[in-house]
């Protein structure tokens, strides 16, 4: 097979994690790396952060995943935490409305902090934990207009405790955080100034290549 040696470098990807206080982060976290609930885990984790590898398509990629200490009670978790982040998963509680509304915030302060260098395509996903529980305050369909009007993020319902769709999620922001790592990769290869606009292409749907050929 022909592989170039560039592609088959070591991936690694830094993950954070944002959300309101008691949303279910470090279980999330704990569930997907240690594959376990118990609140006998949250006094030691909340230093820096957990790894894990995992595969992505055929490639071995390792998530840094970055969890707070608490401090999102105050919304200043340091510049240290957002630098470099590859992906980014906010969570918030089906039970609790007020950590539904915060995403917002907990958006644009990542942007503000991390400021990615293409944030309409960094990649997200939406994460509604305790699905498990009954009192439930937000519906999934307004978590996933929300999730749609943000960059069509991906939006996954989950239970930490019952280990419901949290493998699903992480996959999915590790396949889109490679993705985009690729695109970057890509641009960043070759620094040519943008491709030249054909005249009349205003009404081409923004981004797209242009076929060559003329359409008049
Ligand atoms: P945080 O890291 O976002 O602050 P934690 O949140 O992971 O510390 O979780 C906060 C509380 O919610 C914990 O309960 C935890 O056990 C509970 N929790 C987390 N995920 C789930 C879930 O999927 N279902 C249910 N039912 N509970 C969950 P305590 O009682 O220790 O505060
Ligand atoms: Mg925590």
């Amino acid at each position: 097979p022909i592989m170039s040696s560039a592609s088959r470098k070591k991936i690694l990807l830094k993950v954070i994690i944002l959300g309101d206080s008691g949303v279910g982060k470090t279980s999330l976290m704990n569930q997907f790396v240690n594959r376990k609930f118990s609140n006998q885990y949250k006094a030691t984790i909340g230093a820096d952060f957990l790894t894990k590898e995992l595969m992505v398509d055929d490639r071995v990629v390792t998530l840094q995943l970055w969890d707070t200490a608490g401090q999102e009670r105050f919304q200043s978790l340091g510049v240290a935490f957002y630098r470099g982040a590859d992906a980014c998963m906010l969570v918030y509680d089906v039970t609790q409305p007020n950590s539904f509304k915060t995403l917002d915030s907990w958006r644009d302060e990542f942007l503000i902090q991390a400021s990615p260098r293409d944030p309409d395509n960094f990649p997200f996903v939406l994460v509604g934990n305790k699905i498990d529980l009954e009192n439930r305050g937000v519906t999934k369909k307004r978590a996933a207009q929300w999730a749609q009007t943000k960059s069509n993020m991906p939006y996954f319902e989950c239970s930490a405790k019952e280990a419901v769709n949290v493998e699903a999620a992480f996959m999915q922001l590790a396949k889109d955080a490679l993705a985009q790592e690729a695109a970057s990769d890509d641009a960043g290869a070759s620094e040519l100034p943008p491709a030249i606009q054909l005249q009349g292409g205003a009404g081409q749907q923004g981004g797209q290549q242009q076929s060559g050929g003329c359409s008049c």
